[in-house]
């Protein structure tokens, strides 16, 4: 019985012109998936198709002729997702398939009604689910009564098992099938061509990303992470990444990692023996991770640095003590700009996460987070403008407020920003206003004129204001007020 795990293709869906996605990152979870489907016993191919086109794909099916096929599906990538369901049925309408991930595991009813390609979804975590299906579907006139995690259609009605039980112990799961991926193909941004860690160029080093934690304690309004993981923060063992790490390095010759977890080292002992583990195993590896800033202290950073972490990303999402706490960031401001000043101390480059466009945000708001960015001055910015993804906190916002409806996910519109409050022009202005006043902390003229020859520009009295941080008021120019509590 041939199993075949599917990444979707890369496709646009994107109504404001948001180029495609730089970062390319290993999708783990099918990795994860296969793994343990092979360790059962099972024929597994997993493949990653995002840069596939669509008759390539097709090819790749039929190449391997599976029984069952498992897709990925985000919320960004949903219309793929099911687009491959129907290539899937083209092929042999009696492929079984399985769909999993984040927008799938919301949306399970809508899919399932909507998508006749689709025969079940996994709803959570994959895993143990999967080989339980895959076990069930190998036997004749199997039944998918009784499995935990799982939705199907079932004489005309639509069946939910309930809810599966997290993993208690994610050592016990066996690696990705590295294998199965081209892991010459995951590189990393432009942005980083020019860092050079131990004579070699950032860019052309071997990428991988890996996960050693899933969940996060917190429940950021707008966050999907912590609703899918839920708030029970579980971690694998610093052994166990190490022998990871290891595996990729030696095997693969993998020589830089980005750690995806949402809050790496929340757990400051296990990230210590992690770092400790990295040096005593000799793995001359650069590597970044994602953050809080509060997870961080000054020994840790320096551990972490001589053990090759070179830049640390941080969710600061706004300088405003106000949207900070509506969005229930459970970080202050204060906070933020020590954090940021012990990475400059210890030579950590960091990135900042930004956010512009949350409830609440409004001109005094974004010049809150103008005047931090000009404090914290990080390396790099993310800068995105607040969008809307389901079973979120800012979801039932947005629909109590009338941006959309359930019904919005059949269309192939990309996840709405949230516009309730400011349009999407004044959005794309603010953010521009937030990216000069970076460009300008860090001296990126180069940025700031591609930026400023590709997009709409903000307006000239934005521009003095972020450029010389004076306003033109009727009483001429006046200082930009320095923000409460800084
Ligand atoms: C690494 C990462 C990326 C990488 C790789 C994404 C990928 N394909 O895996 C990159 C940089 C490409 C990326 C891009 C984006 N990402 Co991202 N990303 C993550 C991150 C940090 C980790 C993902 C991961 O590896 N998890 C670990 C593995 C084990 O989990 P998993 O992939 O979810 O798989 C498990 C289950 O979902 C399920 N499952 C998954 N697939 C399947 C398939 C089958 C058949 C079955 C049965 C089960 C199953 O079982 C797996 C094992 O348990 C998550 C946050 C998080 N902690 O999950 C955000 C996250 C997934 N990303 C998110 C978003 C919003 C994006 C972007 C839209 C960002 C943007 N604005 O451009 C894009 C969209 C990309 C796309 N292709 O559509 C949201 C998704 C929300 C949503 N509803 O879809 C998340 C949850 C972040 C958040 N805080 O909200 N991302
Ligand atoms: S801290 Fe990060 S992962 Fe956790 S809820 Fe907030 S945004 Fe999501």
């Amino acid at each position: 019985m041939r199993v075949m795990l599917l990444n979707p293709p890369y496709i646009s869906t994107s109504k404001y012109g948001k180029p495609p996605l730089f970062a390319m990152a290993i999708p783990l979870g099918i990795g994860y998936i296969g793994a343990v489907l092979k360790k059962g016993g099972f024929d597994v191919r997993v493949k990653d198709m995002y840069f596939m086109s669509w008759k390539e794909c097709e090819g790749a099916i039929r190449e391997y002729g599976p029984s069952i096929v498992g897709i990925s599906c985000l919320t960004e990538q949903r219309m793929s997702a099911f687009k491959l369901a129907d290539i899937v049925k083209k092929i042999d309408k009696d492929i079984m398939v399985v769909v999993g991930g984040h927008h799938a595991s919301y949306m399970y009813r809508q899919v399932l009604e909507k998508y006749e390609s689709v025969d079940i979804v996994v709803i959570g975590e994959g895993e143990e689910t999967m080989i339980e299906i895959v076990s069930r579907l190998k036997k004749k006139n199997h039944k998918l009564d009784g499995i935990k995690g799982i939705a199907y259609r079932k004489g005309g009605k639509i069946i939910f098992n309930g809810c599966r039980e997290p993993i208690k112990d994610l050592d016990t799961v066996p690696f990705p099938l590295y294998d199965e991926y081209d892991l010459d193909v995951y590189r990393e941004h432009e942005n980083f061509k020019n860092i050079t860690i131990g004579g070699k160029k950032i860019k052309d080093m071997k990428s991988a990303t890996i996960i050693t934690s899933r969940g996060c304690p917190f429940k950021c309004q707008f966050c999907s992470s912590s609703v899918f993981w839920g708030r029970r923060w579980r971690f694998r063992s610093a052994e166990n990444v190490l022998d990871e790490i290891e595996l990729l390095n030696k095997r693969y010759k993998v020589t830089h990692f980005n750690i995806e977890d949402d809050a790496f080292t929340i757990d400051k002992k296990r990230t210590k023996e992690i770092c400790e583990g990295m040096i005593k195993r000799r793995l001359k590896v650069a590597w970044t991770c994602t953050t809080r800033i509060t997870s961080l202290s000054s020994d840790l950073v320096k551990i972490m640095k001589d053990s090759g972490c070179y830049l640390v990303a941080v969710g600061v999402e706004s300088g405003s003590q106000k949207i900070l706490d509506s969005i229930h960031k459970s970080l202050s401001v204060k906070d933020i700009i020590s954090g940021f000043e012990m990475l400059r101390k210890a030579k950590m480059m960091s990135t900042a996460l930004l956010m512009v466009g949350n409830p609440g945000e409004d001109e005094g708001t974004v010049n809150e987070t103008v005047d931090l960015i000009k404090k914290i001055r990080p390396f790099r910015l993310g800068l995105s403008i607040t969008m809307v993804f389901p079973e979120t906190e800012l979801y039932q916002i947005a629909k109590k407020k009338g941006l959309l409806r359930d019904d919005y996910w059949l269309s192939e519109l990309p996840p709405p920003y949230y516009t309730p409050e400011n349009s999407i022009k004044q959005l794309k202005k603010w953010w521009n206003k937030i990216f000069y006043a970076w460009c300008i902390s860090r001296g990126e003229y180069g940025l700031l004129l591609k930026r400023l020859v590709n997009s709409e520009i903000i307006s000239a009295r934005d521009f003095i204001e972020v450029v010389t941080g004076y306003k033109i008021s009727r009483r001429g120019f006046e200082k930009v007020p320095k923000m409460v509590g800084a």
